[in-house]
């Protein structure tokens, strides 16, 4: 009875800790899902004009700031992108322009509705290259 009851607290506790996760995920990533922070840069993705993505070619631009939130200029963006788990479907690279005040400019196809992941890499001369991923959801 005892042992029971002290196991169903325990149990409660778990699913109260897990739900509070979860919540605690979901809130973070809808308040913003667009920004990655790695090797001391802020690297932001998101779609300009269209809003959401629509299948097809989506304009985007990728704004890279460091730790003091300066924007970096000058540094070699390439983005690397695929359906979330779709095997057949080979993963694209390519390079993103330079614009201005850290702001980088692509354009990705993106060839079917769901779930993409999109990897994006800055490179700079004389520090390890940094890569972050942002899941993309494509209507
Ligand atoms: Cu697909």
């Amino acid at each position: 009875m005892r042992w029971t009851r002290r196991r169903s607290v325990v149990a409660a506790l778990v699913g109260l800790g897990l739900a509070g996760w979860t919540i605690f995920a979901f809130l973070t990533s809808v308040t913003n899902p667009s920004v990655r922070e790695a090797g001391g840069l802020k690297i932001y993705l998101y779609p300009t004009l269209t809003g959401a993505p629509r299948t097809g070619d989506n304009n985007f631009e990728i704004k890279v700031l460091d730790r003091e939130g300066r924007p970096v200029d000058g540094a070699s963006v390439n983005v690397r992108y695929t359906m979330t788990g779709m095997s057949g479907m080979e993963a694209r690279t390519l390079g993103a322009r330079a614009v201005t005040q850290g702001i980088y400019e692509t354009t990705l196809s993106l060839s079917m509705a769901g779930t993409w992941e999109v990897g994006v890499t800055v490179e700079r001369p004389g520090v390890a290259p940094v890569t972050v991923s942002f899941p993309v959801q494509v209507q």
